[in-house]
């Protein structure tokens, strides 16, 4: 049996499944656009719903003006805003040139950012926080900073949507195992081809209204929920900030379907008083960080829906999910999603894939590309075991890494900050396991004097986004070390 054969609804024919049917995003967009412009696609907070047709128009006129502005295709724009339809717009309409969008969190601070634009040298930049701009400014003065209206000068017709299949529609920047964030190029097969594969599996259609909260400058909110929407043709509902009532209102006041989220995501809409409404909904996906099997059942218990676990990464999309028909197992993912291919691999067992999902290298990392992938096989990092019904679970993880309510946080970024403070000679930073945002960043500090917590947050918050500060700082004698000095984290996080 074909490992992805749970998702097939029954009596699929395979030679009729085409997980690149429509060949890029913005061709199979433009084309559902231009044969019914007057369906609605995005609801935005302030300018309510907005059709196919408004889509079309408005995206090639921001197009035209970002290639006047000197955009080439195969070029890139750095793109950050919280969702709005702007932001869907200027996304759009840098695909439909052959531009490749740089997602990036606006909650980076100046050196996150100067990372970013030095390592992959936009031509225009679409940002929301007016420091960006300065920022952007001093790393690379040719950047042109707008933002998300990008009201820049308007520019001649041109021809739009022909970029190829292989052509790169994002980069995605992730640390992926240590180091200095990389950006991982995906291309439009890469991304269409996942979305595809949800399509089948959840079972998603052009009757489907997702609300979706979710940031869009991550795979999930992104890759998933603002591109699945739109390739099948369905409508999104954008929250640009998590409020669990208001999805929940959200849910009956636009008859919504699905709604999408991360597992810290789900404990706050458990805290609601009108957490039962999730149960109006076809169907809750949970991702990017491990759904406990204590919310898994709450919500069962109290909305009446089995939340659907699926896994994915920036580098592959999205990769195994539980299946909509069937089981639904807490503590697992699921099965392969069409097209994709898992194995285990090594000691400790390793999780690596396979697939049209998945990115073929980082932006400029030569060196790093040959030590990502094993023959073939994309090495997640992510450690696993797959049961006798072929449901994946996922064991641990080899790379160092922190999920913090769905955001990643990278051990050794954090540290490299930390060492600078005045007082601090030696760190360590771990994640524990915290009710709330899944895992918690802890700093131990070796240091001069006392350094207590909320110092070191400040300290850490001026230099890195919020959510990479410690939560807690514990001040050490020492830090314990192996025979070859290597600092011994698990005894760090032994200690909780
Ligand atoms: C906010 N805070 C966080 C945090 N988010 N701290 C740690 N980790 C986080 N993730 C801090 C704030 O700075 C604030 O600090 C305090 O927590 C309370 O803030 P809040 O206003 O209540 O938080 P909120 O803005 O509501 O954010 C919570 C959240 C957000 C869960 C909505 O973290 C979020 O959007 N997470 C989703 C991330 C995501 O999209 N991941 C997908 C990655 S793609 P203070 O000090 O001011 O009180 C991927 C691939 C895949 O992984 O498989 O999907
Ligand atoms: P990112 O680099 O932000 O794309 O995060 C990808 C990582 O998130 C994966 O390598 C996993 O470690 C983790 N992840 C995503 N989905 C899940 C899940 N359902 N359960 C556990 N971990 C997950």
């Amino acid at each position: 049996m074909n490992s992805w054969q749970p998702h097939l609804p029954e009596a699929t024919d395979l030679s009729q499944i085409d997980l690149l049917a429509g060949g890029t995003l913005p061709n199979v967009w433009v084309n559902r656009w231009r044969r019914y412009p007057d369906n609605n696609v995005i609801h935005d907070p302030e300018q309510g719903w907005v059709s196919g047709g408004t889509l079309l128009s408005r995206s090639e006129t921001t197009a035209r003006r970002l290639a006047h502005a000197g955009v080439l295709p195969g070029e890139r724009v750095l793109l950050s805003a919280s969702s709005s339809l702007e932001l869907v717009i200027a996304h759009v309409a840098a695909l439909r040139l052959g531009a490749v969008v740089i997602p990036t969190n606006g909650a980076y601070r100046a050196e996150e950012v100067a990372h970013v634009v030095s390592d992959a040298r936009p031509r225009v930049a679409i940002v929301e926080q007016p420091e960006w701009r300065e920022w952007i400014h001093a790393t690379d003065p040719n950047v042109i900073s707008t933002d998300p209206s990008v009201e820049l000068d308007d520019g001649p017709a041109l021809s739009l949507d022909g970029v190829e299949t292989d052509g790169a529609a994002l980069i995605g920047y992730t640390s992926g195992t240590t180091g200095r964030p990389k950006g991982a190029v995906l291309t439009h097969g890469n991304l269409l081809s996942s979305v595809r594969g949800l399509e089948i599996a959840w079972r998603w259609t052009s009757k489907d209204i997702l609300i979706l909260a979710l940031p869009l400058f991550h795979m999930h909110g992104l890759g998933v929920g603002l591109h699945g929407s739109l390739t099948v043709g369905g409508r999104a509902v954008l929250l640009p900030d998590f409020d669990a009532d208001q999805v929940l209102d959200s849910i009956k006041k636009f008859g919504a379907t699905m709604f999408f989220g991360v597992p810290t995501m789900y404990g706050r809409l458990l805290n609601s008083e009108k957490v039962s409404q999730l149960g109006d909904l076809r169907l809750c996906v949970s991702g990017s960080a491990p759904l406990s099997a204590e919310v898994h059942r709450k919500i069962y218990d109290s909305a009446g829906q089995h939340i659907l676990e699926r896994y994915g990464m920036t580098e592959t999309a999205m990769l195994v999910s539980n299946p909509y028909e069937g089981e639904r197992r807490p503590n697992s993912v699921g099965f392969p999603l069409p097209g994709v291919e898992v194995r285990i691999e090594g000691d400790p067992p390793e999780i690596q894939v396979k697939g049209p999902n998945v990115f073929k290298g980082y932006w400029e990392r030569q060196e790093e590309n040959l030590s990502a992938f094993d023959g073939g096989w994309f090495r997640t990092g992510d450690l696993g075991a797959i049961d006798s019904d072929g449901y994946l679970a996922i064991t641990g993880r080899a790379k160092e890494l922190i999920i913090s309510g769905g955001f990643n946080v990278y051990p050794k970024e954090v540290e490299d900050v930390i060492v600078e403070h005045e007082a601090v000679q030696e760190c360590a930073v771990v994640g524990v396991s915290d009710e709330e945002w899944g895992e918690a960043v802890v700093a131990f500090v070796v240091a001069t004097r006392d350094v207590d917590s909320a110092e070191l947050r400040n300290f850490v918050g001026e230099r890195l986004a919020h959510y990479k500060r410690p939560q807690n700082t514990y001040r050490v004698d020492s830090l314990p070390r192996n025979a070859l000095g290597k600092v011994q984290k698990h005894r760090l996080i032994d200690l909780f």
